[in-house]
């Protein structure tokens, strides 16, 4: 309890703290599916006249690409970030990850050093990195937590991504203990929403399975093939929901320790359940097989959101029916300027 109460106190002055300065936010990954989300959370706190003296900049690898060292100072030197939230990364689903372990691995070490080290150079105040609950060591007990990132090695289907991941932690800790920098990092579960990657290739499972749908209900296909069992678990969080904890993250949460971001555990489903959600949203006629030559990667990644809820109490997230429908709408609605 007296955990809560330092953290609580921490929370409410930095809170007043960050209100009242200017602050200018970097947003790196901002044109991506989490960062548009963000972006359209900050947009609604706009319209309702929540907007306090925050700048908000959204980059991505046309601003500069964030591989590369010199382009990363320059971009610092020119915005003057006073905080950041850093997204930016060579992510994809499980099939992409298989494909390209040691891309995943250098593209994301290169990124990470990068913004990092640019912002300690620019005395960036606060730096909110993103993890992932698949970075997990692959034997563990369950529910997984914040504290068991290291304890082992991850899955072997993206070894390269994970490493590079876990890397932003040890960096956190390097920075804040040789520098005192406030640099920390969430882990969410799987993401999906508007905005996404919707590329047959690289894409996560909920995107592609709701873009393949699209083309079979354009095709008039009778079946309709998910890859795999069907059997794997996971827990999905809804962009815009992870974008609202994100922005909370950022003005209230001040531990270098990561927190998971994630629905219940007793939310989790199996991709089975998500392709039938993704039949009626879309109200497709044909029938659903399997085709089990096809990878299921991870049987399942538990995680608890128990410090989450224990410092953001009132927390709702959106029923995930009502999100896979927003987000087949979204995808219908869009699919002429979507990342196909
Ligand atoms: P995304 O839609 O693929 O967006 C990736 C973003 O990173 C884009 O804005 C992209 O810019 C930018 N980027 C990639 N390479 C870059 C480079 N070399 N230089 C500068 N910017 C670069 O990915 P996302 O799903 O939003 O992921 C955002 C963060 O959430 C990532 O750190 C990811 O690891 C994490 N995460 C995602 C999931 C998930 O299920 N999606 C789950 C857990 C954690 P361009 O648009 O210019 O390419
Ligand atoms: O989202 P996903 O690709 O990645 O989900 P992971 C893979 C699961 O969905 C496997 C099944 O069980 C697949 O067999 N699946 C069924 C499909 N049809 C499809 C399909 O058309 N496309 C895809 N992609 N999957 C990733 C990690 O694991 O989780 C990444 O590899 C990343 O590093 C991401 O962190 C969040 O959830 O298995």
């Amino acid at each position: 309890s007296n955990f809560k109460n330092i953290e609580l106190c921490h929370i409410s002055k930095i809170q007043t703290k960050m209100s009242e300065e200017k602050s200018v936010i970097l947003v790196t990954g901002g044109t991506g599916l989490v960062g548009q989300a963000i972006k359209t959370v900050i947009e609604e706190e706009k319209q309702q006249q929540k907007s306090n003296n925050e700048t908000w900049i959204f980059c991505g690898s046309k601003e500069a690409d964030l591989r590369d060292k010199a382009q990363t100072e320059a971009f610092f030197e020119k915005h003057k970030p006073t905080h950041v939230i850093h997204l930016a990364a060579m992510v994809g689903g499980l099939f992409h990850n298989m494909a390209h372990n040691l891309d995943f691995f250098r593209e994301n070490m290169a990124i990470n050093d990068n913004v990092l080290n640019a912002s300690y150079k620019n005395n960036v105040k606060k730096v909110v990195s993103c993890l992932s609950t698949c970075i997990f060591p692959d034997k563990t007990t369950y529910p997984i937590d914040e504290t068991m990132v290291h304890n082992g090695p991850p899955h072997s289907s993206n070894y390269g991504y994970s490493y590079a991941k876990r890397m932003i932690d040890v960096l956190n800790r390097g920075y804040h203990e040789m520098h005192g920098c406030m640099y920390t990092s969430v882990i969410p579960c799987n993401v999906f929403g508007p905005h996404d990657n919707f590329n047959l290739e690289s894409s996560h499972v909920i995107p592609a399975l709701i873009r393949r749908m699209d083309d079979a209900m354009q095709k008039g296909d009778a079946t309709f093939t998910v890859m795999g069992s069907g059997k794997p678990l996971r827990q999905f969080i809804y962009s815009l929901d992870l974008a609202r904890l994100f922005v909370w993250v950022l003005r209230n949460y001040n531990s270098v320790e990561p927190i998971v971001l994630s629905v219940d555990e007793e939310d989790e489903v199996t991709i089975s359940t998500v392709a039938e959600m993704i039949k009626k949203a879309h109200n497709y006629p044909g029938e659903i097989v399997y085709d089990t030559t096809k990878a299921d990667g991870q049987y399942k990644k538990t995680a608890s959101n128990h410090k989450l809820r224990s410092l953001y109490k009132d927390f709702k997230f959106t029923p995930f029916e009502t999100a896979i429908h927003d987000t087949v709408a979204w995808f219908r609605q869009n699919r002429d300027h979507a990342r196909l």
